[in-house]
């Protein structure tokens, strides 16, 4: 079986698998060649022959465990009818969305046929993967994905969310409701495709005010789980609360996830043991450290994997590859985690 399958399904291995989040991209000079062949990110994103090319360049690069389909989180509020576009040197802009008007604009009429070519690029990495690595299918959490959709754009301090999220909470949930329905029907769709695992990612979950995660992280992503579930039972799920603190343990508990990734503020070893029984961990280096590489970085490589030696563990990043990220500083992290 595949390590990664083994250790979500709860077996400590010889050596934890290994694959980092946003392991494609602009660090890699084969994917900046590609990418200019095109004139946008979304036009990258539906030409599955390109994007599943990207999907493999670093699982042919650096030999990782898991290939994470390459699509973005903004493509579901793009194929429920919002303007999502994406400046280069600025990160994505969307028309937002503040008020009832605007909502009753998103239309799930067109979701499925969308984001078919995303299906297509799923089938198309499982068909062409290395055996032994297993394709990683996501969508953004219903909180992250609505951040960008009520702020219109990313790296904000949430203050038109906070303000729905208080002041019109019909409103906020009737957005969340939409974007639990979407997701799960596109995590659905990526599974009949032959995604193998699935990933929610709830990046900006420590934004949340702490009254409200309920509502807004663990309810959404429980009943994601669930409907997934239902269609895929044996499917594992991974989530992301990143930055949720002392969020985690419940969240862990009351979402029905197979494993939920630790962020680099959070002490691995410790979150680890909050976890509930069957639930594996996943993290947590920082991504700074691969920037910066050489003896900090093995030694904080070094250290993940004794405080995790003999539980089911999953090697990552507590976030994203860093776009200035020296790519022989990825290989030697596999290498460290692959040999030691
Ligand atoms: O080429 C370019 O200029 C586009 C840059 C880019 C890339 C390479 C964006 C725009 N998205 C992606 C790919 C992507 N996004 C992947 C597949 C690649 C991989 O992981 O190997 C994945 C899983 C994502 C998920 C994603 N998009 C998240 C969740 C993960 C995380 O990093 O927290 C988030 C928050 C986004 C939003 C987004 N899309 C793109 C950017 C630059 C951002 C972040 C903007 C911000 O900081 O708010």
């Amino acid at each position: 079986m595949k390590p990664l399958l083994q250790a979500l399904r709860g077996e400590a291995l010889a050596r934890p698998p290994i694959w980092l989040m946003r392991q494609a991209g602009r660090y890699l000079p084969e994917y900046r060649a590609l990418r200019a062949s095109v004139p946008t990110f979304i036009d990258l994103c539906f030409t599955p022959e390109l994007a599943v090319e990207v999907t493999l360049q670093p699982v042919r690069r650096f030999g990782m465990d898991g290939a994470i389909l390459f699509a973005d989180i903004l493509l579901v509020p793009h194929a429920l009818g919002q303007t999502v576009s994406f400046v280069s040197g600025e990160g994505p802009r969307l028309e937002p969305i503040r008020d009832a008007a605007a909502l009753a604009q998103l239309s799930d009429a067109r979701l499925a046929e969308i984001l078919a070519p995303v299906m297509e690029t799923v089938k198309g990495v499982r068909a062409a993967l290395p055996p032994g690595v297993a394709l990683i299918g996501f969508a953004g959490a219903p909180w992250t994905v609505a951040t960008y959709m009520i702020e219109g754009r990313g790296k904000t301090d949430y203050e038109n969310c906070r303000r729905m999220m208080w002041s019109e909470p019909k409103l906020f949930a009737a957005l969340l409701d939409r974007l639990v329905d979407a997701t799960a029907s596109y995590l659905i769709a990526q599974a009949d495709a032959g995604a193998e695992v699935l990933k929610l990612f709830d990046s900006w979950a420590g934004a949340v005010p702490a009254p409200l995660f309920e509502l807004a992280v663990i309810a959404p992503t429980a009943r994601i789980v669930k409907a997934v579930k239902a269609r895929h039972p044996g499917i594992p799920i991974i989530g992301l609360p990143r930055a949720a603190g002392s969020h985690v343990a419940r969240y862990a508990a009351e979402t029905g996830l197979d494993a939920v990734g630790i962020d680099h503020m959070t002490d691995l070893a410790a979150a680890a043991a909050a976890l509930p029984a069957g639930v594996v961990a996943q993290g947590n280096l920082d991504p700074m450290l691969l920037l910066i590489g050489g003896a900090a970085m093995e030694a904080q490589a070094l250290r993940i994997m004794d405080a995790m030696t003999s539980t089911p563990f999953i090697f990552n990043l507590g976030h994203g590859v860093l776009q200035h990220t020296p790519p022989e500083h990825v290989a030697r992290l596999v290498d460290i985690v692959k040999h030691r």
